[in-house]
């Protein structure tokens, strides 16, 4: 199902949902949070977590891991931009971010 880049009036919205996440212009808009984790396999534990919904919304991340840490970018390809899915796509990397023992 194709969804639509979301308006600056409802993406500012969306994005105070979204404290912790850098907005970018680049790609017509991008969102991107470094999350840090109690170790390596915590955080794997998490891009599993994660991999699994993302995979089951067909929506998925762009991402790297460093040891602790893991950088997730979002956008929607498809609509060269930021959309619905994106917002729902970090709410949920936040939520499972936050069942996680972390460092800081
Ligand atoms: N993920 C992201 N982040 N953006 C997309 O536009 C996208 C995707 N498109 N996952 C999906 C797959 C698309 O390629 C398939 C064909 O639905």
């Amino acid at each position: 199902m194709p969804v639509s880049k979301l308006d600056p009036a409802h993406l500012r919205e969306a994005l105070q949902t979204l404290p912790a996440w850098h907005h970018a212009d680049e790609r017509g808009g991008t969102i991107t949070r470094e999350f840090r984790f109690d170790g390596f396999a915590q955080a794997f534990a998490f891009m599993t977590l994660v991999a699994i919904e993302a995979d089951k919304r067909d929506h998925h991340p762009e991402w790297s891991n460093v040891y602790d840490r893991v950088t997730i970018t979002l956008t929607t390809h498809d609509a060269a931009g930021l959309t619905l899915r994106d917002i729902e796509l970090a709410q949920l990397a936040d939520a499972a971010h936050s069942r996680f023992a972390r460092v800081k």
